[in-house]
């Protein structure tokens, strides 16, 4: 009969054979702990907007756009120390009035959330896209892209990138534009006008190959307003109330390959059920104020606020209030889809 082995040798013999592995550079499996799910190293955490916008208008103070390339400050999560979730980057950056931010191109996948400004805008790989408080911006892997605030008043924004993930796989390529600046199209970038028209495209165009989305922009205005109108009619997710994703309006997938873009309404007074998947989010209070419990552990957020939701970690909103609460957020669910490692659960009981 076959059957599992067992081999009788002594301790000693077993500590001079792992020693002599590990010279060699191997290592015994078996000795591995192998666990049954995933852990994060990255742990809950909120940073709140009290505390970020002075200490971002301090960088301001202190360094120009010449010697910063990009002034940013690095939301670090205290378990990963590099980016505030395990795979994604979400970061604050200033643009003072009359300043002009370097054009580069890098394979880092980012966005901006436009957080406060007037105006001010972004040109990606030649289109000018004005930044307007709310709108959503894409720059995908490796386009040019620079920065330039018009106006009279700060910018501030939320770039959100897939930094660590680049940096894991070893894939980050970056480049300096010949010039500081990219020379613009003439007038705005064209993208939503061609491409927001509830589901009509240009038949005369070939579909677009790249892998992410070829509209560059999407207002919070129409986001807002497809909120709304979903919220009086449905009743929306279990788990994140009336929750959109910002598409690729050719494919129906996500805005970028390795990020995907979101925006929740959650009513007044709502209490989500708990989940968990294996993506890590993190979210940028739009407006509203409310709770979010993490594995047990309570993320209190108002508006402006930016929290780092794990992967695996089960996870329900609260707002606290009776006026709608609206959060933006991003996720490497793209990623883990196309790789086949994306798993979502209910929590068992419903709510922790
Ligand atoms: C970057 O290029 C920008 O273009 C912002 O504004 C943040 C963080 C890491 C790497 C590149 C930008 C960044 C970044």
């Amino acid at each position: 009969m076959l059957k599992r082995s067992s081999i009788q040798r002594s301790n000693e013999e077993l500590k001079a054979y792992f020693a002599d592995l590990a010279v060699q550079n191997l290592r015994p499996l078996w000795t591995v702990d192998q666990p049954k799910e995933p852990k994060s190293k990255a742990v809950p955490y909120v940073w709140h907007w009290r505390d970020l916008r002075s200490r971002v208008m301090r960088a301001a103070e202190l360094v120009g756009t010449e010697e910063a390339e990009r002034r940013v400050l690095v939301l670090t999560n205290p378990g990963t120390q590099w980016g505030a979730a395990n795979t994604l980057l979400a970061n604050i950056q200033v643009v003072l009035p009359g300043e002009t931010v370097r054009a580069h191109r890098h394979t880092n996948a980012a966005l901006r959330f436009i957080i406060e400004g007037k105006s001010g805008y972004t040109v990606v790989d030649g289109q000018r896209c004005p930044m307007i408080p709310g709108d959503l911006v894409i720059t995908p892997s490796w386009s040019w892209h620079d920065h330039a605030n018009d106006s009279d008043v700060p910018m501030l924004w939320l770039d959100g990138l897939d930094g660590p993930l680049v940096r894991m796989l070893e894939v980050g390529f970056r480049e300096d534009y010949p010039e500081e600046i990219q020379p613009a199209c003439e007038g705005n970038d064209n993208s939503q006008s061609r491409y927001a028209s509830g589901g009509l495209l240009p038949a005369w165009e070939a579909a677009p190959s790249t892998p992410h989305t070829p509209m560059y922009r999407y207002p919070l205005k129409q986001a807002k307003a497809a909120l709304e109108r979903l919220a009086a009619q449905e009743t929306g997710s279990l788990y994140d109330g009336v929750i959109l994703e910002y598409t690729n309006p050719v494919t129906g997938g996500p805005v970028m390959p390795t990020i995907g873009c979101y925006i929740q309404l959650l009513r007044g007074g709502e209490h989500t059920e708990a989940h968990r998947h294996t993506s890590c989010v993190c979210y940028h209070v739009v407006e509203g104020s409310g709770y979010t419990l993490v594995d047990g552990q309570r993320l209190e957020w108002e508006e402006k606020d930016v929290l780092s939701v794990p992967g695996w970690a089960f996870h329900e909103h609260v707002n606290t209030t009776d006026r709608p609460a609206v959060l933006f957020s991003l996720t490497d669910i793209p990623a883990k889809r196309a790789l086949g490692y994306y798993r979502e659960q209910a929590h068992y009981s419903g709510r922790q």
